[in-house]
């Protein structure tokens, strides 16, 4: 069997949400439709690294519509929807992922994701977050200089991938150099993914072509923002079942996600503050009537506190240790690392109960002044880790530019190393592909009026940069 979830029986129900998906997915499907005569993507092999959810089937059902042979594991240990993964291991694509997997178990996934049954690796990533690269580009490393492996590292995530990859490197010492040699493109679908890439795009060191789906307007400007403001209180809701109306809530960020989350607080009659770093956004919080703090003055009266920031440390034990109490402590970035959870773990003293499991991860922790907290999905994306993330319509616009990206990849499988965004006309399109689900009519511009304004009839219409 080469596949491994939690459980195989779960695939009729997985194939029935996946058939309502579909209908909410209108973009998506009509790409799959569009294409599938074509075969842009036969005989390609694509790996992918992104929560195994209900939408994420139809993406994987989608490219291999287009021709792709596909191989699948989550980009997070609990955002897997096991009746998504046993639908798609049932339609005989190999996927690795269950919720609840140890770290060990992820980066055993996230090997197999990358191992074709020849021990070939892919010539095509959708990744999400850089996890499938990072192995892939480590490795290449390390066979050129195996010490790496060895350097200290106080992570114990650090620790379990250089484990993995030493004894990858046991077994064959050029494994990933022949993989890079049959490598062609990734596609990034997030912002902390993006990020990891400019870092590495700027060092010297990404291997190949890499196109950012994140910074396609019709991915950022609606999952990032309209996606959360759907999924965040979604999962809060479903962790804590708490009021939030009337409720202090302290949203750190106030990028894409942070704007998002914001108003979906709001909109539930939470009093809202943000953080931030960035005057402009900061700004902008202010003109949607948000009161702009700091962390250190929110901890003495907001009861719930979300990060959406992609950087670290933002919510710090001194802060936790100053929180009100019965506070709830969440994340929607992507990485585990904006909320201080192991020094959490660590605080001398500290008293920790578990509340709910892996389905729905809710642990309390009390300290010996005997103030608790509530961390949600133990510091990781509470939305995808406490509730199944954004709904299908959203996640259509993302997964057109996904698939978009790779047929992109397939037509240009020797362009230059570095980073790239979507055509524009490419991401209106996206966007057209959406209206007609909604009732919404386009109105068309006279050849004067697109002269008066500088455009093309049929677009690109937004000449400088978007802004939310
Ligand atoms: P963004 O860059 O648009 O927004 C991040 C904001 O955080 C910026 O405005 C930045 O100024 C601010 N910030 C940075 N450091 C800060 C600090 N120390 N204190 C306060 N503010 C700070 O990014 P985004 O698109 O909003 O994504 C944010 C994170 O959410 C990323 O990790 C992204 O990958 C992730 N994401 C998660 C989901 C999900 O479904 N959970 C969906 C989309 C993106
Ligand atoms: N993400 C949120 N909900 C998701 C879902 N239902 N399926 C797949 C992925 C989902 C995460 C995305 O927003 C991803 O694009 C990101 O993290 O940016």
């Amino acid at each position: 069997m080469d596949y491994k979830v939690k459980d195989i029986n779960l695939a009729a129900f997985g194939r029935q949400e996946i058939a309502i998906a579909e209908h909410e997915m209108p973009g998506l499907m009509a790409i799959r439709e569009k294409y599938a005569k074509e075969q842009p993507l036969k005989g390609i092999k694509i790996s992918g690294s992104l929560h195994m959810t209900i939408q994420t089937a139809v993406l994987i059902e989608t490219l291999k519509a287009l021709g792709a042979d596909i191989r699948w594991a989550s980009c997070n240990i609990f955002s897997t929807q096991d009746h998504a993964a046993a639908a798609i291991a049932a339609a005989g694509v190999p996927v690795f992922a269950w919720k609840g997997e140890t770290l060990r178990e992820y980066w055993e996934c996230t090997l197999k994701m990358l191992t074709f049954p020849d021990g070939s690796g892919p010539n095509q990533i959708v990744d999400d977050g850089g996890d499938a690269t990072l192995m892939i580009h480590r490795g290449y490393a390390a066979e050129n200089n195996p010490a790496i492996l060895d350097e200290p590292s106080e992570v114990e995530e650090v620790k379990i991938i250089n484990s993995i990859l030493k004894e990858q490197l046991a077994r064959d010492n050029q494994h990933w150099h022949k993989v890079v040699a049959d490598l062609r493109g990734i596609s990034e679908e997030t912002t902390t993914g993006v990020h990891r890439l400019l870092h590495m795009e700027k060092k010297g060191e990404l291997l190949v072509q890499a196109i950012n789906v994140n910074d396609a307007v019709t991915k950022s400007k609606f999952d990032n923002i309209y996606g959360c403001r759907h999924s965040l209180t979604d999962g809060i809701k479903r962790a804590m079942d708490v009021m939030l109306a009337g409720k202090t809530a302290m949203v750190c960020g106030y990028g894409d996600v942070g704007k998002g989350c914001a108003e979906a607080l709001h909109n539930e009659r939470a009093r809202v503050l943000v953080s931030e770093v960035d005057p402009i956004c900061a700004l902008q919080a202010c003109m949607a009537g948000f009161k702009v703090c700091t962390m250190e003055n929110a901890v003495k009266e907001a009861d719930v506190f979300v990060t959406t920031t992609g950087n670290c440390n933002i919510i710090t034990i001194e802060h936790m240790a100053a929180m009100r109490d019965q506070a709830i402590v969440c994340n929607i970035g992507h990485f585990d690392n904006e909320i201080e959870v192991n020094k959490l773990e660590k605080f001398p003293g500290i008293v920790k109960e578990e509340i709910k499991g892996s389905f729905c991860p809710v642990h309390k922790y009390t300290f010996p002044d005997g103030h608790s907290i509530y961390l949600l999905a133990e510091g990781r994306l509470v939305n995808l880790g406490c509730a199944t993330g954004h709904p299908s319509f959203v996640m259509s616009t993302s997964f057109c530019n996904q698939t978009l990206a790779h047929i992109d990849i397939a037509r240009n499988p020797d362009r230059a190393v570095g980073v790239y965004l979507i055509d524009k006309k490419l991401d209106e399109e996206v966007a057209r592909l959406h209206l007609a689900k909604l009732g919404a009519e386009l109105t068309r511009l006279t050849q004067e009026q697109a002269d008066y304004i500088g455009v093309e009839i049929d677009g690109p219409y937004k000449s400088q940069e978007y802004r939310y």
